[in-house]
């Protein structure tokens, strides 16, 4: 990939049960983000984060379930929508948009400013979770588990104009992990145009297989694609901090073959998102390190 990379740090973990994931950007940068971009041969800037309603700042019952309502719904538009002018202005000057969680909530944002001009890209989807409930079928409130069902134009965003929801071609839309799925969002996903890969599918039919078929459903027919990497793809063996560990995720070497996959298509490669890296749940920064690791295989980088 050719394009200058641009770091957009957003430190939310307002849509998630856990805090912690709001240093996941520090993490990921400590981790060596920066240098392993440059291994890849990448130039890179660091835009600096996002702001986020700090506590005194937020609606004083935002955060408390209540059926139906998405919970700190307010805040996080407020920090989708900053994220969405920051992406849509990176893309606008020809860069590339690397955005660091957070949680994933953060995704609304990223593919509204990353689909601008009407584009209509593909998505990988990383993942142990669908992140595809609505209010309505949500059973914790948390906007990070209801992300892509947002992207796709279901939910509480369906009406915001700055949202572009449908952002991205909904049959161009690939979940690869699954494993921890709600009975709602299994509705919603069976009905829905988009692909979804189950762990058991990877264990039937390998990573690679998975993640390269996955990649010619995002690239076919759309302008472009986004990469959206949930580090609770991986298993907690190796990504122990994160904000939702599910047991039975992907092994190191998967990690890095689907990365290398993507690079292949790194002509259409328009954005990507590294998100729930939570330092609080991590080993000596394991977790972040590795997903710098992880985005240097994506840019391409290679042993020999
Ligand atoms: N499905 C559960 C919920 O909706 O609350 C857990 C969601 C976890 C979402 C993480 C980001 O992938
Ligand atoms: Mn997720
Ligand atoms: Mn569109
Ligand atoms: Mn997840």
């Amino acid at each position: 990939m050719n394009r200058q990379v641009r770091v957009l740090g957003v430190p939310m973990d307002l849509g998630a049960d856990r805090r912690g994931v709001d240093m996941g950007p520090s993490a990921i940068r400590y981790g060596g983000l920066a240098e392993q971009i440059e291994s890849a041969g990448i130039d890179c800037v660091d835009g600096g984060d996002i702001h986020v309603p700090r506590p005194e700042e937020r609606d004083p019952d935002a955060g408390s379930p209540t059926p139906g309502r998405a919970k700190f719904f307010r805040e996080t538009k407020e920090v989708c929508e900053d994220v969405a002018t920051a992406v849509d202005a990176t893309v606008g000057e020809g860069g590339f948009p690397l955005v660091l969680g957070g949680d994933h909530s953060i995704a609304v944002g990223t593919l509204a400013g990353a689909a601008r001009d009407d584009e209509d890209l593909g998505v990988v989807w990383f993942d142990a979770h669908g992140d595809f409930n609505t209010p309505e079928t949500t059973p914790s409130g948390n906007i990070h588990g209801m992300s892509l069902a947002a992207v796709l134009g279901r939910g509480p965003f369906a009406d915001h104009e700055w949202a572009h929801t449908p952002a991205v071609s909904e049959e161009n839309v690939v979940i690869v992990g699954l494993r921890d799925v709600d009975e709602g969002e299994r509705r919603l996903i069976r009905e829905s145009e988009a692909t979804a890969f189950t762990m058991s599918d990877i264990d039937a039919r390998s990573a690679p297989e998975v993640v390269a078929e996955a990649l010619e459903i995002a690239t076919d027919g759309t302008d472009g694609i986004h990469v959206s990497l949930d580090m609770d793809w991986l298993d907690p063996t190796e990504a122990p901090g994160v904000g939702t560990p599910v047991r039975g995720g992907v092994s190191y070497r998967e990690a890095h073959t689907a990365m290398e996959y993507v690079a292949e298509h790194h002509k259409r490669l328009r954005s990507m998102e590294v998100v729930e890296v939570n330092p609080i749940l991590d080993q000596h920064n394991k977790t972040a390190e590795l997903a710098c690791e992880l985005v240097a295989s994506a840019f391409g980088k290679r042993v020999l």
